[in-house]
């Protein structure tokens, strides 16, 4: 058996959960880990292998759990740890596997490892964070925080700064310190005894920052600590002393990353991670790298990332498939049409990535099509982000109101982070209370309920295409290449094994288009194994393809 048929990963999907917005069990507003427990026989039906759930620790939820203040504690807002050990054991016979997301870049600053370093230069904790002095009585550095403003906060009491990527609150760990990387293997090794399969990695290719801490006048300052000198060898140690210790998967979130990086990350060898998330096809509507803009998206450019990925991965290293997760915008909003073409799109965006090599991940309300709920006012959102750039954009850039929210519309976090809408009552079936963030509007069309009655929904068709990877080797196995590179409105890949080729058809636009199949494969025998349009899957495979809108067919050659 080669390495791509020994992982059982390779073959899987796997289910992202927030467990903020996923299900209240009672009446708070917030989701908990008893909601989960309730829907595990829905997540069954999907057939998903695996459940991510997002960070369940003790956090002042300053950024909803990725600011960890206790890592071997429940959050009492989602439960407690009897909870947590039910949950793992009811979705283990239930042949689910469990994967809990690990945030060691930085801790949040109410951790007692922090409490303990701030005001306090003695702290046997002191060196277990960044702490640089003052240059003419500024900040050390011109380091940007991802959620905006200077990345260094000062400890007025002893006159040092202290580095935060992210919030202020969010203090990045000194992964220098021998003592933090062995804290770091405690923590892990603790949920992997209790039988936890697999761990999510946050941000973990920013852990290791260039000692020199100079400005940066070309950028952000991320060129001095992304994909840092020692990432890889801290990976090693980590996966050498726990990860391969106990067989876990492991899913790393590379930031602003490489592939030359990626596929040492991830390489086939197994002494690093599993596979890598990266973000660059996720890009495709920034403007100039910038974000904060309302921009449409880049259909060649999308391709063109998607090509270069495949094609640099096939062989070395494995890549985690993904659209939308808890930071991204819901996809049938943003390369879909979340209006006419609904159904239709959802399906088409799904397939054109689940064809291709990797591990797909389904992110909670991606497999109904749940949409951006357009929320119309900043006391709607609830992300730090979003409300850090509202400040920023609205005050310090001069933008209008309305410029502003339109921005926050397209791209805020808060998209994707609304409550599942699992039926058509009162606050879409998610809780009893009042929910911490509204439910979109569209609730009593769009939902659980509704989707698992209704055959051609989008539900079914994910379940499908999480069995397909199953069914057809040449999903996992066979090499990528774009059939159609410069077309303007096809994205048509092909995979190929030495047993079989597929070919992945999608119409990423509401106008019909045409398409000739290579002359090598019209002559060939093949056939239709899936589409978004009921009714007309047939052997009869024509050489010139009619698409409809946002249409999407799969065709796959057995070789003789
Ligand atoms: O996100 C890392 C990250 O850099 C982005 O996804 C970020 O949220 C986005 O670029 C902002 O525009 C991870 C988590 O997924 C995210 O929820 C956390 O806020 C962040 O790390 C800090 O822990």
């Amino acid at each position: 058996m080669n390495q791509i048929q020994k992982d059982w990963w390779r073959t899987a999907t796997i289910y992202q959960i927030y467990p903020k917005s996923f299900c209240d069990s009672a009446d708070k507003g917030i989701g908990d880990i008893k909601g989960i427990i309730s829907k595990l026989d829905y997540l069954k039906t999907l057939g998903i292998d695996a459940i991510w759930l997002t960070p369940i620790y003790q956090s002042p939820m300053i950024d909803n759990g990725y600011d960890i203040s206790d890592y071997y504690t429940i959050n009492p807002d989602f439960g407690c740890m009897a909870d947590f050990d039910l949950l793992l054991e009811i979705a283990h016979q239930k042949g689910m596997r469990i994967i809990l997301d690990i945030v060691v870049n930085h801790t949040s600053t109410a951790h007692q490892w922090f409490k303990s370093a701030l005001g306090n230069k003695d702290s046997e904790y002191r060196d277990y964070y960044i702490w640089k002095d003052p240059i003419n009585a500024q900040a050390p550095t011109n380091w940007q925080s991802k959620f905006g403003g200077n990345a260094w906060a000062l400890d007025e009491k002893t006159n040092q700064y202290y580095l935060h990527l992210f919030a202020k609150e969010q203090a990045d760990l000194n992964w220098e310190n021998p003592k933090v990387r062995d804290e770091v293997k405690d923590i892990i090794s603790f949920w992997a005894e209790k039988g936890v399969d697999g761990f999510r990695l946050d941000v973990i290719n920013l852990i290791s920052k260039q000692q020199d801490y100079q400005n940066d006048y070309q950028g952000d300052g991320r060129r001095f600590y992304t994909d840092g000198p020692r990432v890889h060898e801290y990976l090693q140690e980590i996966s050498d002393a726990v990860f391969n210790q106990y067989g876990s998967v492991t899913v790393g979130e590379m930031s602003s990353t490489s592939l030359e990086e990626c596929q040492q990350y991830s390489s086939l060898d197994g002494k690093e991670l599993s596979m890598v998330f990266n973000f660059h096809h996720l890009k495709i509507d920034y403007q100039n790298g910038e974000k904060w803009t309302e921009t449409p998206f880049d259909f060649l450019q999308l391709k063109s990332i998607f090509n270069h990925w495949q094609q640099g991965m096939s062989g070395k290293g494995w890549s985690a498939l993904f659209w939308c997760n808890h930071d991204q915008p819901r996809i049938v909003t943003r390369l879909g049409n979340d209006q006419e073409y609904r159904v239709e799109s959802a399906k088409m965006l799904a397939t054109s990535l689940h064809m291709m090599q990797g591990t797909p991940y389904v992110y909670q309300g991606e497999e109904i099509g749940m949409t951006n709920p357009g929320y119309t006012s900043i006391e709607q959102y609830r992300d730090l982000e979003s409300i850090n750039m509202y400040d920023i954009m609205r005050h310090q850039q001069g933008k209008s109101e309305q410029d502003v929210l339109a921005i926050l519309a397209q791209k805020s976090r808060d998209n994707s982070r609304t409550p599942i809408q699992w039926n058509s009552e009162k606050h879409a079936g998610f809780t009893n209370g009042t929910p911490w963030l509204q439910v979109a509007e569209n609730y009593p069309d769009v939902n659980v309920e509704q989707a698992l009655k209704d055959e051609n929904s989008v539900f079914y068709y994910y379940q499908r295409l999480i069995a397909l990877r199953k069914e057809v080797a040449v999903i996992t196995t066979g090499d990528y290449t774009d059939l159609a590179p410069e077309h303007a409105q096809l994205f048509c890949y092909r995979r190929r094994s030495d047993q079989q080729t597929l070919i992945c058809i999608n119409n990423y636009y509401a106008e019909s288009v045409e398409y000739a199949l290579p002359a090598e494969l019209a002559v060939a025998k093949g056939k239709y194994i899936l589409g978004n349009y009921p009714g007309l899957l047939t052997d009869d495979v024509a050489c010139l393809v009619k698409l409809r809108p946002y249409e999407c067919r799969v065709l796959l050659f057995e070789h003789q």
